[in-house]
Protein backbone atom coordinates (compact mmCIF):
# COMPACT_ATOMS: atom_id res chain seq x y z
CA UNK A 1 0.00 0.00 0.00
CA UNK A 2 1.23 3.17 -0.80
CA UNK A 3 2.38 5.62 2.20
CA UNK A 4 -0.24 8.16 2.35
CA UNK A 5 -3.04 4.91 2.66
CA UNK A 6 -1.77 4.34 6.26
CA UNK A 7 -3.53 6.56 9.06
CA UNK A 8 -1.80 8.92 10.96
CA UNK A 9 -2.78 10.43 13.86
CA UNK A 10 -1.06 14.03 13.63
CA UNK A 11 1.20 15.07 16.20
CA UNK A 12 3.46 17.85 13.90
CA UNK A 13 3.22 21.07 13.15
CA UNK A 14 3.55 20.03 9.10
CA UNK A 15 6.57 19.48 7.70
CA UNK A 16 9.52 20.11 9.59
CA UNK A 17 12.18 22.67 8.60
CA UNK A 18 15.03 22.66 6.32
CA UNK A 19 17.79 25.60 6.37
CA UNK A 20 21.07 26.11 5.52
CA UNK A 21 23.95 26.13 8.12
CA UNK A 22 25.78 28.88 6.05
CA UNK A 23 28.62 29.34 8.57
CA UNK A 24 29.09 26.50 9.68
CA UNK A 25 29.79 25.51 6.07
CA UNK A 26 31.92 28.35 5.18
CA UNK A 27 34.21 27.48 8.75
CA UNK A 28 34.24 23.74 6.86
CA UNK A 29 35.53 24.97 3.39
CA UNK A 30 33.71 22.11 1.90
CA UNK A 31 30.21 20.58 0.97
CA UNK A 32 27.36 23.03 1.42
CA UNK A 33 25.24 21.82 4.66
CA UNK A 34 21.82 22.05 5.48
CA UNK A 35 19.44 21.42 7.88
CA UNK A 36 16.12 19.37 8.37
CA UNK A 37 14.82 20.50 12.22
CA UNK A 38 12.83 17.29 13.28
CA UNK A 39 13.49 18.93 17.19
CA UNK A 40 11.31 21.84 15.76
CA UNK A 41 8.47 19.61 14.30
CA UNK A 42 5.93 19.79 16.73
CA UNK A 43 4.51 21.30 19.90
CA UNK A 44 4.49 17.84 21.93
CA UNK A 45 7.14 17.95 24.65
CA UNK A 46 10.17 19.55 22.06
CA UNK A 47 9.51 17.31 19.71
CA UNK A 48 12.13 14.87 17.85
CA UNK A 49 12.27 11.89 15.38
CA UNK A 50 10.00 9.79 17.40
CA UNK A 51 6.95 12.30 17.18
CA UNK A 52 7.31 11.10 13.28
CA UNK A 53 7.23 7.69 13.47
CA UNK A 54 4.12 7.72 16.51
CA UNK A 55 2.25 9.21 13.97
CA UNK A 56 1.69 6.23 13.05
CA UNK A 57 1.52 3.72 15.78
CA UNK A 58 -0.84 6.09 17.44
CA UNK A 59 -3.21 5.81 14.30
CA UNK A 60 -2.98 1.93 15.23
CA UNK A 61 -3.09 2.25 18.48
CA UNK A 62 -6.37 4.10 18.71
CA UNK A 63 -7.52 1.51 15.84
CA UNK A 64 -6.79 -1.52 18.60
CA UNK A 65 -8.71 0.32 21.29
CA UNK A 66 -5.68 0.08 23.44
CA UNK A 67 -5.88 2.80 26.52
CA UNK A 68 -2.20 2.21 27.56
CA UNK A 69 1.45 3.41 25.03
CA UNK A 70 3.99 1.11 27.13
CA UNK A 71 7.38 1.54 25.81
CA UNK A 72 11.33 1.49 27.20
CA UNK A 73 14.34 3.26 27.13
CA UNK A 74 17.74 4.63 28.71
CA UNK A 75 16.63 7.13 31.74
CA UNK A 76 17.01 10.07 29.59
CA UNK A 77 15.45 8.59 26.52
CA UNK A 78 14.09 11.15 23.77
CA UNK A 79 11.90 8.31 22.65
CA UNK A 80 9.50 7.58 26.11
CA UNK A 81 9.15 11.44 26.25
CA UNK A 82 7.62 11.70 23.00
CA UNK A 83 5.64 8.47 24.14
CA UNK A 84 4.33 10.43 26.92
CA UNK A 85 3.61 13.45 25.09
CA UNK A 86 1.73 11.36 22.08
CA UNK A 87 -0.11 9.54 25.03
CA UNK A 88 -1.56 12.75 26.69
CA UNK A 89 -2.37 14.20 23.73
CA UNK A 90 -4.04 11.63 22.42
CA UNK A 91 -6.13 10.81 25.81
CA UNK A 92 -4.32 7.56 26.24
CA UNK A 93 -1.85 6.25 29.26
CA UNK A 94 1.80 5.58 28.87
CA UNK A 95 3.90 3.14 30.56
CA UNK A 96 7.62 4.09 30.50
CA UNK A 97 10.24 1.42 30.69
CA UNK A 98 13.84 3.71 31.66
CA UNK A 99 16.43 1.16 31.94
CA UNK A 100 20.35 2.17 33.40
CA UNK A 101 21.45 2.16 29.73
CA UNK A 102 23.98 4.70 30.00
CA UNK A 103 26.46 4.51 33.13
CA UNK A 104 26.25 8.21 33.85
CA UNK A 105 27.34 10.01 37.22
CA UNK A 106 25.39 12.69 36.97
CA UNK A 107 23.58 13.08 40.09
CA UNK A 108 20.63 14.73 38.58
CA UNK A 109 20.36 12.40 35.47
CA UNK A 110 17.37 10.09 36.70
CA UNK A 111 15.81 13.87 37.67
CA UNK A 112 15.75 16.37 34.82
CA UNK A 113 15.53 16.80 31.48
CA UNK A 114 13.78 14.05 29.29
CA UNK A 115 12.64 11.83 32.42
CA UNK A 116 11.43 15.02 34.22
CA UNK A 117 9.19 15.82 30.83
CA UNK A 118 7.93 12.06 31.34
CA UNK A 119 6.53 13.08 34.69
CA UNK A 120 5.17 16.17 34.11
CA UNK A 121 2.94 14.97 31.29
CA UNK A 122 1.50 12.43 33.75
CA UNK A 123 3.21 9.43 32.60
CA UNK A 124 3.83 5.91 34.49
CA UNK A 125 7.80 6.07 35.03
CA UNK A 126 9.58 3.29 35.99
CA UNK A 127 13.25 2.82 36.91
CA UNK A 128 14.68 -0.04 35.83
CA UNK A 129 18.55 -1.88 36.42
CA UNK A 130 19.28 -3.16 32.54
CA UNK A 131 22.13 -2.65 30.25
CA UNK A 132 21.88 -1.01 27.12
CA UNK A 133 20.39 -3.17 24.19
CA UNK A 134 17.77 -2.35 21.58
CA UNK A 135 16.41 -5.81 21.42
CA UNK A 136 13.04 -7.03 23.22
CA UNK A 137 13.83 -6.57 27.00
CA UNK A 138 12.14 -8.53 29.79
CA UNK A 139 11.20 -5.24 31.69
CA UNK A 140 9.08 -3.93 28.98
CA UNK A 141 7.29 -7.36 28.81
CA UNK A 142 6.66 -7.15 32.51
CA UNK A 143 5.31 -3.91 31.69
CA UNK A 144 2.89 -5.36 29.45
CA UNK A 145 1.76 -7.76 32.00
CA UNK A 146 1.55 -5.55 34.47
CA UNK A 147 -1.23 -3.21 32.38
CA UNK A 148 -2.94 -6.54 31.42
CA UNK A 149 -3.48 -7.52 34.49
CA UNK A 150 -4.49 -4.46 35.80
CA UNK A 151 -7.37 -4.51 33.57
CA UNK A 152 -5.44 -1.94 30.85
CA UNK A 153 -5.20 -2.75 26.81
CA UNK A 154 -1.29 -1.81 26.22
CA UNK A 155 -0.09 -1.32 22.72
CA UNK A 156 3.75 -1.89 23.18
CA UNK A 157 6.18 -0.10 20.79
CA UNK A 158 9.91 -1.14 21.39
CA UNK A 159 13.21 0.92 21.92
CA UNK A 160 12.99 3.60 19.58
CA UNK A 161 9.61 2.97 17.82
CA UNK A 162 11.87 1.14 15.33
CA UNK A 163 11.71 -2.57 15.65
CA UNK A 164 8.07 -2.23 14.71
CA UNK A 165 5.95 -3.09 11.61
CA UNK A 166 5.19 0.64 10.73
CA UNK A 167 8.14 1.74 12.82
CA UNK A 168 9.82 3.04 9.54
CA UNK A 169 6.92 4.65 7.99
CA UNK A 170 7.69 7.97 9.73
CA UNK A 171 10.74 8.68 7.93
CA UNK A 172 9.63 6.99 4.80
CA UNK A 173 7.16 10.27 4.81
CA UNK A 174 10.21 12.34 5.73
CA UNK A 175 11.96 11.38 2.14
CA UNK A 176 8.70 12.41 0.29
CA UNK A 177 8.67 15.47 2.56
CA UNK A 178 12.90 16.46 1.55
CA UNK A 179 11.78 15.81 -2.03
CA UNK A 180 8.86 18.33 -1.87
CA UNK A 181 10.90 20.87 -0.03
CA UNK A 182 13.75 20.60 -2.71
CA UNK A 183 11.27 21.63 -4.91
CA UNK A 184 10.46 24.63 -3.19
CA UNK A 185 13.94 26.03 -2.56
CA UNK A 186 15.49 24.74 -6.18
CA UNK A 187 18.32 22.62 -3.95
CA UNK A 188 18.95 18.95 -4.10
CA UNK A 189 20.47 16.89 -1.18
CA UNK A 190 22.78 14.79 -2.62
CA UNK A 191 24.01 13.73 0.49
CA UNK A 192 22.30 12.71 3.95
CA UNK A 193 23.67 12.76 7.51
CA UNK A 194 21.57 10.90 9.91
CA UNK A 195 22.42 9.34 13.61
CA UNK A 196 21.63 5.92 13.79
CA UNK A 197 20.93 3.83 17.46
CA UNK A 198 17.67 1.29 16.83
CA UNK A 199 17.66 2.30 13.32
CA UNK A 200 13.95 3.24 11.89
CA UNK A 201 15.21 6.39 10.89
CA UNK A 202 17.57 6.14 8.75
CA UNK A 203 15.70 2.49 7.10
CA UNK A 204 12.74 4.53 6.89
CA UNK A 205 14.51 7.28 4.59
CA UNK A 206 16.25 4.15 3.01
CA UNK A 207 13.37 3.19 1.46
CA UNK A 208 11.32 6.35 1.20
CA UNK A 209 14.21 7.77 -0.93
CA UNK A 210 14.67 4.54 -2.85
CA UNK A 211 11.39 4.94 -4.87
CA UNK A 212 12.65 8.24 -5.67
CA UNK A 213 14.22 8.63 -9.75
CA UNK A 214 17.38 11.21 -8.56
CA UNK A 215 19.79 8.41 -6.38
CA UNK A 216 21.30 9.98 -3.14
CA UNK A 217 23.55 8.90 -0.39
CA UNK A 218 21.82 8.21 3.15
CA UNK A 219 25.34 8.01 5.58
CA UNK A 220 24.14 6.84 9.09
CA UNK A 221 26.78 7.82 11.77
CA UNK A 222 26.25 5.24 14.52
CA UNK A 223 25.65 6.02 18.30
CA UNK A 224 25.03 2.70 19.75
CA UNK A 225 28.55 1.72 19.83
CA UNK A 226 26.98 -1.34 18.75
CA UNK A 227 27.17 -0.59 14.64
CA UNK A 228 26.88 -4.77 14.05
CA UNK A 229 23.51 -4.71 15.76
CA UNK A 230 22.07 -1.37 14.90
CA UNK A 231 23.36 -2.27 11.12
CA UNK A 232 21.27 -5.39 11.04
CA UNK A 233 18.23 -3.59 12.46
CA UNK A 234 18.30 -0.77 9.96
CA UNK A 235 18.69 -3.66 6.79
CA UNK A 236 15.60 -5.58 8.61
CA UNK A 237 13.35 -2.62 9.14
CA UNK A 238 14.23 -0.77 5.54
CA UNK A 239 13.50 -4.05 3.58
CA UNK A 240 10.35 -4.00 5.86
CA UNK A 241 9.32 -0.72 4.94
CA UNK A 242 9.97 -0.59 1.36
CA UNK A 243 7.83 -3.72 1.02
CA UNK A 244 5.00 -2.64 3.00
CA UNK A 245 5.00 1.11 0.92
CA UNK A 246 5.29 -1.39 -1.99
CA UNK A 247 8.62 -0.28 -3.53
CA UNK A 248 8.74 -3.06 -5.98
CA UNK A 249 12.23 -3.91 -5.96
CA UNK A 250 14.54 -5.08 -2.96
CA UNK A 251 17.14 -3.15 -1.90
CA UNK A 252 20.48 -3.47 -2.67
CA UNK A 253 23.08 -3.36 -0.06
CA UNK A 254 25.07 -0.51 -0.76
CA UNK A 255 21.87 1.20 -0.26
CA UNK A 256 22.43 0.67 3.62
CA UNK A 257 25.35 2.84 4.94
CA UNK A 258 26.54 2.50 8.71
CA UNK A 259 29.62 4.64 9.42
CA UNK A 260 31.55 3.83 12.60
CA UNK A 261 34.20 6.11 14.20
CA UNK A 262 32.18 8.37 16.25
CA UNK A 263 30.63 7.14 19.04
CA UNK A 264 33.51 6.38 21.46
CA UNK A 265 33.21 3.16 23.39
CA UNK A 266 29.72 3.49 24.56
CA UNK A 267 26.41 4.44 24.15
CA UNK A 268 25.09 7.03 25.87
CA UNK A 269 29.06 8.91 26.46
CA UNK A 270 30.30 11.98 24.61
CA UNK A 271 33.57 11.59 23.65
CA UNK A 272 35.73 14.77 22.88
CA UNK A 273 34.80 14.78 18.79
CA UNK A 274 31.30 14.97 20.37
CA UNK A 275 31.98 18.09 22.88
CA UNK A 276 33.93 19.87 19.97
CA UNK A 277 30.93 19.28 17.59
CA UNK A 278 28.19 20.60 19.82
CA UNK A 279 30.55 23.73 20.65
CA UNK A 280 31.21 24.24 16.86
CA UNK A 281 27.26 24.05 16.02
CA UNK A 282 26.75 26.07 18.50
CA UNK A 283 29.33 28.78 18.09
CA UNK A 284 28.68 29.09 14.38
CA UNK A 285 24.74 28.54 14.14
CA UNK A 286 23.26 28.76 17.27
CA UNK A 287 22.07 25.16 16.71
CA UNK A 288 21.88 22.88 19.58
CA UNK A 289 22.77 19.52 19.73
CA UNK A 290 22.95 16.66 22.36
CA UNK A 291 25.71 14.74 23.42
CA UNK A 292 24.37 10.99 22.80
CA UNK A 293 22.86 11.22 19.74
CA UNK A 294 23.14 14.58 17.25
CA UNK A 295 26.50 15.58 18.52
CA UNK A 296 27.94 12.24 17.74
CA UNK A 297 26.45 12.43 14.25
CA UNK A 298 27.52 16.30 13.59
CA UNK A 299 31.25 14.93 14.55
CA UNK A 300 31.09 12.53 11.84
CA UNK A 301 29.54 15.32 9.46
CA UNK A 302 32.70 17.58 10.00
CA UNK A 303 35.12 15.26 9.46
CA UNK A 304 33.51 13.89 6.42
CA UNK A 305 33.32 17.49 4.78
CA UNK A 306 36.54 18.51 6.03
CA UNK A 307 38.23 15.53 4.43
CA UNK A 308 36.50 15.70 1.34
CA UNK A 309 34.68 12.13 1.92
CA UNK A 310 32.06 14.17 0.92
CA UNK A 311 33.14 16.01 -1.68
CA UNK A 312 33.39 20.00 -2.09
CA UNK A 313 30.65 20.01 -4.80
CA UNK A 314 28.22 18.03 -2.51
CA UNK A 315 24.75 19.66 -0.79
CA UNK A 316 24.63 17.64 2.37
CA UNK A 317 21.29 17.51 4.34
CA UNK A 318 22.24 17.06 7.98
CA UNK A 319 18.81 15.35 9.85
CA UNK A 320 18.72 17.04 13.04
CA UNK A 321 16.60 14.48 14.93
CA UNK A 322 16.32 16.34 18.11
CA UNK A 323 17.35 15.23 21.59
CA UNK A 324 18.29 18.90 23.59
CA UNK A 325 16.34 17.96 26.94
CA UNK A 326 19.28 15.49 27.96
CA UNK A 327 21.37 18.21 28.05
CA UNK A 328 20.35 18.81 31.89
CA UNK A 329 22.00 15.83 32.51
CA UNK A 330 25.23 16.68 30.90
CA UNK A 331 25.97 20.15 32.40
CA UNK A 332 29.48 18.65 33.62
CA UNK A 333 30.96 18.48 30.19
CA UNK A 334 30.31 21.93 29.50
CA UNK A 335 31.95 23.75 32.68
C1 LIG B 1 17.60 8.97 18.64
C2 LIG B 1 17.03 7.72 19.23
P1 LIG B 1 16.97 5.74 15.78
O1 LIG B 1 16.85 5.11 17.13
O2 LIG B 1 15.71 5.76 15.00
O3 LIG B 1 18.11 5.13 15.02
O4 LIG B 1 17.33 7.26 16.04
C3 LIG B 1 18.52 7.61 16.70
C4 LIG B 1 18.34 8.90 17.45
N1 LIG B 1 18.78 11.24 17.55
C5 LIG B 1 18.93 10.05 16.95
C6 LIG B 1 18.04 11.38 18.67
C7 LIG B 1 17.92 12.72 19.28
C8 LIG B 1 17.42 10.25 19.25
O5 LIG B 1 16.68 10.40 20.35
N2 LIG B 1 16.73 7.71 20.63
C9 LIG B 1 16.35 6.53 21.35
C10 LIG B 1 15.73 7.00 22.68
O6 LIG B 1 15.39 6.14 23.52
O7 LIG B 1 15.58 8.21 22.84
C11 LIG B 1 15.77 5.40 20.71
C12 LIG B 1 17.11 5.34 21.30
Amino acid sequence: MPLDGFPRYPLMFGPSPVHPLDRLSDHLGGARVWAKREDCNSGLAFGGNKTRKLEYLVADALARGADTLVTIGGVQSNHTRQVAAAAAKAGLKAVLVQESWVDWPDPVNDKVGNILLSRIMGADVRLVRAGFGIGFKESWQQALDDVRSAGGTPYPIPAGASDHPLGGLGFAGWAEEVRRQEEELGVFFDTIVVCSVTGSTQAGMIAGFAGQDRPRRVLGIDASAEPAETRAQIEKIARGTAELIGLGRDLRDDEITLLEGWAGDLYGVPVPSTVDAIRLTGRLEGVILDPVYEGKSMAGLVDLVRSGEIPRDSTVLYAHLGGQPALNAYSGVFR
